[in-house]
């Protein structure tokens, strides 16, 4: 049995301190999947405790070239704050190693819980946007860890920026770019997204121990690997046919 609580102050601590921490695997040893979402629970009560809001879901890991930049094999979750938000800028100086990644966004219209088709998850959503999700780390350098160490932390989870909400509309075969300071730097198809960007959704709510609140901001994962985030660079994303966003680093 591992301290769930222990775990979660420690991660809670480098997050506040903007420290990095060695992977508790390697720290207290190895522990199950289940223990990692216990740690990653109790990490979003001591944010809940200091006021902050769950406002959705982010699924990790669902693209192939994320697994194969992190080592790691299966698709998992975190959670997402009211405080995680941010509009336009995002000052680097507040986390410790930041990297940017391309996303498509859903906010859901309905509860959904338990096993749901596509078609289903698709009825439920009420908008879909472009997103950019803006990761950090609590573990040294960033690597070398394991996918329990990953969902203990929240799943990297730091910042994310939510482009212009649409109507639902089909997001699956969609070309996605993301540049740094007008250089695409990051391509890929929207469908390098579990298969079908609302597959991910699918998965989440298949995932979660408990119904997904109708009103979530879900982050369906990465399409492409992610780009270590420099202050003074502006980010742009494009996807076709949902629009474009763009985030400043300070
Ligand atoms: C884990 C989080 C992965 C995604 O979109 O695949 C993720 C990590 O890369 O540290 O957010
Ligand atoms: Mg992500």
């Amino acid at each position: 049995m591992i301290d769930a609580d222990l775990f979660a102050r420690e991660l809670d601590e480098a997050l506040k301190g903007r420290r990095e921490i060695q992977p508790l695997t390697k720290t207290h040893g190895e522990f199950d999947l289940a223990a990692a979402y216990d740690v990653q629970a109790r990490g979003i009560e001591l944010r809940k405790r200091r006021g902050e809001k769950i406002v959705g879901y982010k699924m990790g890991l669902t693209s192939e070239a994320k697994r194969r930049q992190m080592s790691l094999g299966a698709p998992i979750y975190g959670v997402l704050t009211d405080v995680m938000r941010v509009s336009e800028l995002v000052r680097v100086a507040d986390g410790v190693h930041p990297k940017i990644e391309p996303e498509i966004a859903f906010v859901t219209a309905r509860e959904l819980h338990g096993k749901v088709t596509r078609d289903e998850a698709f009825a439920a959503l009420q908008s879909v946007a472009p997103a950019l999700e803006i990761l950090d780390s609590r573990f040294a350098g960033f690597k070398y860890f394991s996918l329990t160490d990953v969902v203990a932390d929240n799943c990297s989870s730091w910042r994310f920026a939510i482009g212009p909400l649409l109507p639902p509309r089909a997001v699956n075969g969609l070309q996605i770019r993301m540049s740094v300071d007008g250089k695409v730097v990051q391509e890929a198809d929207s469908n390098a997204i579990s298969g079908h960007p609302l597959d991910s959704l699918v998965q989440l709510v298949a995932m979660l121990p408990h119904p997904l609140p109708a009103g979530s901001i879900v982050l369906a994962g990465a399409a492409t690997v992610a780009e270590p985030l420099r202050p003074g660079v502006e980010i742009s994303l494009d996807v076709e046919s949902l629009g474009s966003m763009r985030v400043r680093a300070t």
